[in-house]
């Protein structure tokens, strides 16, 4: 009896890590690499607060790099026993992703009397929700050391202010700021937009692509771009303190 409970056991474990494979090895076909503008997240009706480190800087943060399908979806939560977010594996990585990978969304009252954002919690999310399906490629240290050395490849804000293209409230048109990133660095991106309190649209995010090796920090035309949520003109929003909910 002993030993028919062992084997059923042995048995499961053995069905639990084919499981676990088959998550990991989810395939996929080209990475989004999504970085937002702050002032946008923080002029939306939710509002924005400080992480504890304090108020990131006025430049584009990481939003994530989302492994996509060519034909528009992507896969999501891959997690598995092999692929769990582990805080000590971002040490090293803390100071980088602090400046440049900043959470912005207010924790939820109810959950917590903080009033800072938390950014390994953002991290855990973007971690589980998409990394976890580009595991076969890039395990959770070099996901995160991949994707800051992107933002390190290429300066958005610099690339639209050379252009004119400055964070001041004005509006700006669309077809331009795709224009000004594609003169910069030989490619399509796709541009997100979200809406402020009073119901103008912004300018969200900037999206472009990367190629699933992620052998090297380049960039390649988008197999498809993502929803093109924006009319003609934008506003581009100043990130100023008083959009802070926390001035902690
Ligand atoms: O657009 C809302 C959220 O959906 C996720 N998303 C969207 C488009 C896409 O191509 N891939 C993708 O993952 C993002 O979810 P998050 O990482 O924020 O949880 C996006 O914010």
């Amino acid at each position: 009896m002993k030993m028919i409970n062992s084997s059923i056991i042995a048995i499961k474990f053995l069905m639990l890590v084919t499981l676990a494979k088959i998550c990991v090895s989810q395939d996929f076909d080209f990475f989004y690499f999504v970085q937002q503008w702050p002032g946008s997240s923080c002029d939306t009706k939710q509002g924005c607060c400080f992480p504890q480190t304090g108020r990131p800087a006025s430049n584009f943060t990481i939003h994530g790099l989302w492994p996509n399908y060519n034909h528009g979806s992507f896969p999501s939560n891959c997690k598995s026993v092999e692929n769990a977010f582990e805080e000590s594996k971002m040490s090293d990585i803390i100071p980088r992703a602090e400046a440049s990978w900043a959470a912005l969304s207010c924790p939820s009252k109810k959950k917590t009397n903080s009033t800072n954002s938390d950014n390994m919690k953002l991290w855990k999310h973007e971690w589980e929700k998409h990394g976890t399906c580009s595991y076969s490629v890039l395990d959770q240290h070099a996901y995160f050391d991949f994707t800051l050395n992107l933002k390190d490849h290429i300066d958005l804000l610099q690339i639209l202010l050379n252009k004119g293209i400055k964070p001041d409230g004005d509006k700006y048109s669309v077809e331009k700021i795709r224009e000004a990133i594609k003169e910069a660095t030989g490619f399509e991106a796709g541009i997100r937009c979200n809406t402020d309190a009073s119901g103008n649209s912004q300018l969200n995010e900037i999206v472009l692509c990367v190629d699933k090796s992620a052998a090297s920090e380049s960039f390649i035309e988008c197999p498809i771009l993502p929803d093109a949520n924006c009319p003609e003109d934008v506003e581009f929003p100043i990130f100023g303190v008083s959009q802070f909910i926390d001035t902690a």
